[in-house]
Formats: structure tokens, C-alpha cells, sequence
């Protein structure tokens, strides 16, 4: 694959999608073909099922076994569909979440065992690990607070994530704290608890050398 895949991950409200937003204006000024893809989802199927997990009735007694699976069916769908030709074809991915989100949610967040989470990531992924993931770091309580705000400006009704209580959020956090420890060379921290243009800023600082290395091996 010669293209760039680049992954953002945090708790809610951490500035995922903004950040994306303003990535991908920056890479496409430079003349760079970007993809932004969102997970669960990315593809009819899977945004389908991000409906099902997020806000169908259906999904209210759902067990962390039955999530783990629909994230990773999203997910083993949008590699294929999406994610390897957009890579294959040179494209840069910007993906909002993506398997170390499971690993945080469903194992850490819900307390499935990491040997149970992993093969079946692994079934989903195959070979498409990120070339880098930034985890968008904020204090639990300006999540809190980003997400209510926008829940007041759009009158949005909170998902079945959203309503779980704080130690769930709590214990994510370490998750992705545990990930970012566990592989410092992929996965950068980035504070994202001041200003927009700074924080954008501090990505581009990650991104910038990724591209020059890709552009001189291709
Ligand atoms: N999930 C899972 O359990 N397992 C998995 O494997 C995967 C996902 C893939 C998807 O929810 C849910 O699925 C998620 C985890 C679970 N649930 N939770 N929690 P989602 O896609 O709907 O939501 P999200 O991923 O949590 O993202 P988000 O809430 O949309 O947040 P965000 O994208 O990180 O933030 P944002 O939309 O860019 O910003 C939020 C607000 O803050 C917005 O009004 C911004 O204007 C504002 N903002 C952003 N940055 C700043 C700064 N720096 N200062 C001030 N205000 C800011």
C-alpha cells in the first residue's frame, strides 16, 4: 500500500472530528486525495450497524460480547471496502477510531478479556495496522462538559455510549493510556484540552515527517 493511514482516537468530545476536518483541509491544500471514514461506519453496512449500537431499541440489553462483535463487523467491512483500495491507490486515511478503540471500550470499558478482544480485532484488521494513531488527550471533565454543550446546541438525545456512567469512562481512559504506553512509536499522545489551532498544530508535528518519509519511498 503506498498510501498514508493515520487514525484518531480519544474518549467523547476529545476533538476527533474536528481535528480530522482541519487535517484534511491542510493535506488537501497540499494537493494530497484524503479520506475521512468514521467507525463504527465508513460504509452502508456499517452504518447500519453503527445504528444498531448507538441508538436502535434493540441494542438496549445489548452484551459487550454482541458489541464487540458489531464494532468488528464494521470494522473487517470497511477495511475491505474502503480502507485497503483508498490505501493501495495512494490515498491519505483519516479514520475516526479504530481498533484501539475496541481494545479500550470493550476491554478495559466493559471488561472483556484482551485474549477474547484481540483474534477477533485481529480477524477484522488483518494486515491494515496504522502507520500512526493520535490519541487526543482531555481530562474526563472537559469531555464531559464538550459533549454536553453540543448536546444543548443540537438537542441531540444522548447514545448508549453517552449514558454509561464515569468509571466506564473512567476506565477507558486508562485503556488508552495503557495502549499509548504500550506502543510509543504508533500511538502519540497529543494534549487536546487547549486551543483548536495549537492542538492542530501538534498533530501537524506528527504527520508532516510520516509524509515526507512516504513521499520519498514512493
Ligand atoms: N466505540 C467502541 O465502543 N468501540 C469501538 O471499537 C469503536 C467505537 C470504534 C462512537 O461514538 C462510539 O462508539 C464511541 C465509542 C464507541 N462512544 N463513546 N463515547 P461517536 O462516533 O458518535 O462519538 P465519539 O467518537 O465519542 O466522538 P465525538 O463525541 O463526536 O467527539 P470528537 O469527535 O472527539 O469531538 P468533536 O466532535 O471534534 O468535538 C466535540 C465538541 O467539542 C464540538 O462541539 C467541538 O467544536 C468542541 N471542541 C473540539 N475541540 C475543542 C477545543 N480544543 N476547545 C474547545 N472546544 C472544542
Amino acid at each position: 500500500m503506498s498510501g498514508l493511514f493515520i487514525t484518531f482516537e480519544g474518549t467523547e468530545g476529545a476533538g476527533k472530528s474536528t481535528h480530522i476536518r482541519l487535517l484534511s483541509e491542510r493535506l488537501r491544500k497540499l494537493g494530497r486525495t484524503v479520506r475521512e471514514l468514521r467507525e463504527p461506519g465508513g460504509t452502508p453496512l456499517g452504518e447500519e450497524i453503527r445504528h444498531l449500537l448507538k441508538h436502535h431499541p434493540a441494542g438496549r440489553g445489548m452484551t459487550p460480547e454482541a458489541e464487540l462483535l458489531l464494532m468488528n463487523a464494521s470494522r473487517a467491512q470497511l477495511v475491505r471496502e474502503v480502507i485497503r483500495p483508498a490505501l493501495d491507490a495512494g490515498e491519505v486515511v483519516l479514520c475516526d477510531r479504530f481498533f484501539d478503540s475496541t481494545v479500550a471500550y470493550q476491554g478495559h470499558g466493559r471488561g472483556l478479556d484482551l485474549k477474547l478482544v484481540e483474534p477477533i480485532i485481529a480477524a477484522a484488521v488483518g494486515e491494515m495496522i496504522p502507520h500512526l494513531t493520535l490519541f487526543l488527550h482531555v481530562p474526563l471533565a472537559v469531555s464531559e462538559s464538550r459533549r454536553l454543550s453540543r448536546q444543548n446546541e443540537q438537542g441531540a438525545p444522548a447514545d448508549r455510549f453517552e449514558e454509561s456512567e464515569r468509571t466506564f469512562f473512567e476506565r477507558v481512559e486508562r485503556g488508552f493510556k495503557t495502549i499509548a504506553a504500550a506502543e510509543p512509536k504508533r500511538v502519540r499522545i497529543v494534549d487536546a484540552s487547549g486551543k483548536i489551532e495549537a492542538i492542530a498544530d501538534a498533530i501537524w508535528v506528527h504527520v508532516e515527517p510520516l509524509l515526507k518519509n512516504r513521499d520519498e519511498r514512493n
